[in-house]
């Protein structure tokens, strides 16, 4: 992807701003984290500008990736949105997906820079657009941004084999669930450069995949034995009540990666993760080639994403009463 142009305007952008947000989705991601996590940091200690984070905590499994910059939430959020004159938004394509901030954002005068890699994005509600979804993630973008922003070979190398490379390779690690999905020839080379500057993949495929808590495994195991079932239409689903989520005591993010075990079946064609959370229930879909999650996430329920992985929800009181009524909605599910 080339940038070059917008990597111009970008700079004299940063070098004019004063009061800097750097802004991701509801329920942060590796991606998110990442690639909130490299911007903020290059903006604060490589162009010394005043950095406001606005995003919800990262559950503990991905805590790791930045625990240097304290996030802003609440009233403090919204007044730091206002008094922006830079705002960037990285790993979501359309405000709705920042929630509670959404309204602030969009009212927002600051200069709005976008750096994502979901298809179609909400083009007019950006200045700036760094937007590819022939890009494995937000990562991988930022990576390609702050590369390009970088004025010479040192400063790249500080920037890149430091905290921000190491961020953007968990960022993009986690988004390619570890190179099985979405790589792009670029994504390996920016696996390559990354390891070339330094930065320690091993140590983060350990902190990522073999740092879990006992529950998580005790969890899928019975969850895929007990609330999995597969359609005839090969549909696979998992249904997590919020009776099975205490029942295992579980914690945000540690059900991360198990809406993809189905799609180790043969016959199983599109996974759908459905988790009772309050009064909404958290959808993910994931497909095979040829398959569309995306099409599903639209189509049934309220949201969108990838081809080939997506998300979305179900409102309780809305869509149906309880998650009790989940199969009886499911059944209108067709291919
Ligand atoms: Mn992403």
């Amino acid at each position: 992807m080339d940038f070059s142009s917008e990597l111009q305007v970008l700079s004299s952008y940063i070098e004019r701003a004063e009061k800097v947000v750097v802004i991701t989705h509801m329920h942060p991601d590796g991606d998110a984290a990442g690639s909130t996590a490299a911007l903020a940091h290059y903006l604060q200690d490589f162009r010394h500008k005043t950095v406001s984070l606005i995003r919800e905590p990262l559950p503990d499994t991905i805590s790791f990736i930045d625990e240097h910059f304290t996030p802003v939430s609440g009233d403090k959020a919204r007044e730091v949105l206002k008094e922006a004159d830079l705002i960037f938004c990285t790993d979501f394509g359309v405000l709705d997906r920042c929630g509670e901030y959404a309204r602030e954002l969009a009212e927002s005068k600051a200069i709005k820079v976008l750096a994502d890699h979901h298809p179609e994005p909400q083009a007019e509600a950006f200045d700036l657009l760094f937007s590819s979804s022939e890009l494995s993630s937000a990562s991988e973008i930022v990576y390609q941004l702050l590369k390009g922003l970088c004025r010479d070979e040192e400063e790249r190398k500080a920037l890149l084999g430091g905290a921000c490379g190491y961020a953007l390779m968990c960022g993009m690690t986690t988004d390619t669930n570890n190179f099985s999905c979405s790589t792009f020839p670029s994504t390996l080379m920016m696996a390559s450069e990354l390891l070339a500057y330094g930065i320690n993949r091993d140590e983060i495929l350990e902190k990522l995949y073999n740092r879990y808590r006992e529950n998580r495994v005790r969890a899928f195991a019975s969850l895929l034995s007990e609330h999995f079932s597969i359609r005839e239409d090969g549909i696979g689903i998992i249904k997590v009540s919020a009776e099975s989520w205490h029942k295992f005591g579980l914690q945000e993010g540690e059900l991360e990666g198990l809406v993809n075990v189905p799609l180790s079946i043969d016959r199983v064609k599109i996974s759908i993760y459905l988790r009772e959370d309050g009064d909404t229930v958290r959808v993910s879909l994931r497909a095979k080639k040829g398959w569309s999650a995306r099409e599903l996430a639209v189509r049934y329920f309220h949201g969108g994403g990838h081809e080939l992985a997506s998300g979305g929800k179900l409102l309780l009181g809305r869509d149906l009463d309880s998650f009790g009524e989940i199969d009886d909605y499911l059944e209108k599910i067709r291919l």
